[in-house]
């Protein structure tokens, strides 16, 4: 699947860490019915409650229903599972499988994600041919990430947006009343977790998203 930047305009990143058991594929399900533009497997940690054949197994049912409904599958920090089912696309942090070596690896055939929280990291990675968006924050504190870097906020983000011509999507702590800010910031969109995960209104908070 080609990457557009439109893609990241409503994105949302899920485990089964990030949910109540048994409750991961009802909520995805939801969330993809309710129109968000990506999502990202993201299954992993000591709360994650899939063993390693659950995990695939969930990542291959998952992957098929991005599929059927238009928008990528994007998996995070695996890029066996990615390869293993034939993800669109892989995401990567700074102290993950180092990004030339994802690229070179599946760059050709997968959207390549990279997370860029400083300066620093978005004008390394601005260097590397091959990245096609950045995923950069927090923007405020989260609950969903223990060893989250520093926040950022909305000025931290224009930041980087303004040290780039690569599309950029906000993440971390992020709420329906910030959306507007993110998008003035030049950002492409936002990721998030608990606001959809945690949500009594998944279609009402994916509108938001998609509107803002
Ligand atoms: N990377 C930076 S913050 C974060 C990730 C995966 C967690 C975002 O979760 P939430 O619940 O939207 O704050
Ligand atoms: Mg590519």
């Amino acid at each position: 699947m080609k990457f557009k930047p439109e893609m990241l305009k409503a994105y949302f990143v899920c485990g089964s860490q990030d949910v109540p058991e048994g409750q991961y594929e009802t909520i995805v399900d939801a969330a993809i019915e309710a129109g968000i533009t990506a999502f990202q497997f993201r299954d992993k940690g000591q709360d994650s409650t899939l063993s390693p054949i659950d995990r695939a197994a969930m990542a291959m049912k998952l992957r098929g229903r991005c599929a059927e409904a238009g928008i990528p599958f994007i998996v995070d920090d695996n890029v066996e599972l990615a390869k293993q089912v034939n993800a669109d696309g892989i995401h990567v942090g700074q102290s993950d499988e180092k990004i030339q070596q994802v690229v070179a690896e599946v760059g050709d055939q997968m959207i390549v994600g990279l997370s860029c929280s400083n300066a620093e990291e978005v004008n390394a990675a601005n260097a590397i041919e091959g990245i096609d968006y950045y995923g950069s924050g927090p923007i405020h504190p989260t609950g969903s990430k223990a060893d989250a870097d520093p926040v950022i906020g909305f000025d931290g983000l224009k930041q980087l947006v303004n040290l780039t011509e690569r599309p950029i999507v906000a993440i971390g702590g992020i709420t329906v009343d910030d959306l507007g800010e993110i998008v003035k910031t030049g950002a492409a969109g936002s990721a998030v977790i608990s606001l959809i995960a945690q949500s009594h209104d998944i279609p009402g908070v994916v509108k938001a998203m998609l509107q803002a």
